[in-house]
């Protein structure tokens, strides 16, 4: 492997390690590296149909087929990883955020069982710090980490094999500062779908008619001696004070797509009744526990692995940090449904909140209101 070129911008983030548990992790990091072999057998592809995917913000997926439509393929991704600073809340609260694309989460990617992930990633020269991705969908490497570790005005293509069905977490974890490149924002999910389609697991296919894509996402921002969220220059500046945040496990904001109300009100997410929804959602550091108000889970893969059968009827359902979950689900009511992380203080005091706005007609039979709240 050739040796990373240390420029300026990669020390800051091998600066974030000293003295932290860090260099444990590195550790492994380098050795990883350092055995990645050359490929001296290329494997022969080129038989194998390409196809070019764009990439759409979440909540949204691209444009995809549910059951596969005819032998593997190479399937090829872009993503620029852009540093930049996002609002975070109606307050105003900043945060230097490092994305794929543009958005926390990065987006969904879609691909069938056995296809060939082809991702391309770009560094732009307008980045301050080295970045990489880690696939938890990929085998061998650190997840493709170690293979496209990409200083600013660098880009890396890695090609894996999509060998597991289910969605799958990807982040940043560069030879710096993992949690705080993940916790920065710079995570995403890739949907691995078995080439048959979903099924029950008892032989029932189970096709959804929409796709949502959460990306649930923890943030630490600093506050001054007044309490008051800070506000910083660069990424560089906010390292210090924010990695003292995150060493207290508290985060100041958990947010579903990037901001409080990011999917609500106007941004809602919509259905109609009798819709088949699949709710891809994703937490790449953090526990959490999804839970429609008002509704429920018909189907789900809690951790969005497809070769398990899915459980049935659920209420809330539960992820854990750096997985990927996946819930199907019929709406049978119009209305606003709120879609919250059911630990109840994180989603109405911290954010982790989005709404489905369903329409069509009520059914009384499910429920109905015998006596409107009056006086007794
Ligand atoms: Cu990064």
């Amino acid at each position: 492997m050739t040796q990373f070129n240390l420029t300026r911008r990669s020390m800051l983030a091998g600066a974030a390690i000293a003295g932290a548990i860090g260099p444990l992790v590195s550790a492994s990091f380098a050795a990883a590296n350092e055995e990645v072999a050359p490929v001296t057998n290329p494997t022969d592809l080129s038989s194998l149909e390409r196809v070019k995917v764009e990439l759409v913000k979440p909540p949204f997926a691209h444009p995809h087929t549910q059951k596969a439509d005819g032998p593997p393929k190479i399937v090829e991704f872009t993503l620029t990883i852009e540093e930049k600073k996002m609002i975070l809340d109606d307050q105003g609260t900043e945060v230097h955020a490092m994305t794929f694309n543009g958005s926390v989460p990065g987006p969904l990617m879609v691909v069938h069982q056995n296809d060939y992930v082809e991702l391309t990633l770009i560094n732009p020269d307008t980045n301050e710090l080295q970045h990489n991705i880690d696939f938890h969908s990929a085998t061998g490497a650190l997840g493709g980490g170690a293979l496209t570790v990409v200083n600013p005005g660098e880009k890396a293509v890695l090609r894996f094999k999509a060998t597991k069905a289910g969605v799958f977490v990807y982040h940043c974890a560069p030879p710096g500062m993992v949690p705080w490149h993940v916790t920065a924002g710079m995570n995403g999910a890739i949907m691995v779908l078995p080439r048959e389609g979903l099924t029950d697991g008892h032989g029932k296919e189970l096709a959804y008619d929409k796709i949502y894509y959460v990306g649930e996402q923890d943030f630490y921002v600093p506050r001054d001696e007044a309490g008051n969220f800070k506000k910083y220059d660069s990424l560089g500046e906010s390292y210090s004070d924010t990695l003292e945040v995150m060493r207290t496990l508290t985060p100041s904001h958990i947010v579903f797509n990037g901001a409080v109300g990011a999917l609500t009100g106007e941004a809602a997410m919509t259905a109609a009744v009798g819709e088949r929804v699949l709710i891809v959602h994703s937490q790449a550091n953090r526990d959490t526990c999804p839970h429609l108000i008002g509704g429920h889970g018909d189907y789900v893969w809690a951790t969005g692995k497809f070769r398990n059968p899915p459980d049935l009827d659920q209420e809330t359902w539960f992820i854990p940090g750096g997985t990927a979950g996946a819930a199907l689900y019929t709406f049978e009511q119009p209305g606003i449904y709120a879609y919250v992380n059911h630990n109840l203080i994180e989603a109405f005091e911290l954010g982790a909140a989005a709404h489905f706005k369903v329409t069509g007609d009520w059914n009384d039979d499910l429920m109905t209101a015998i006596v409107s709240p009056a006086g007794i």
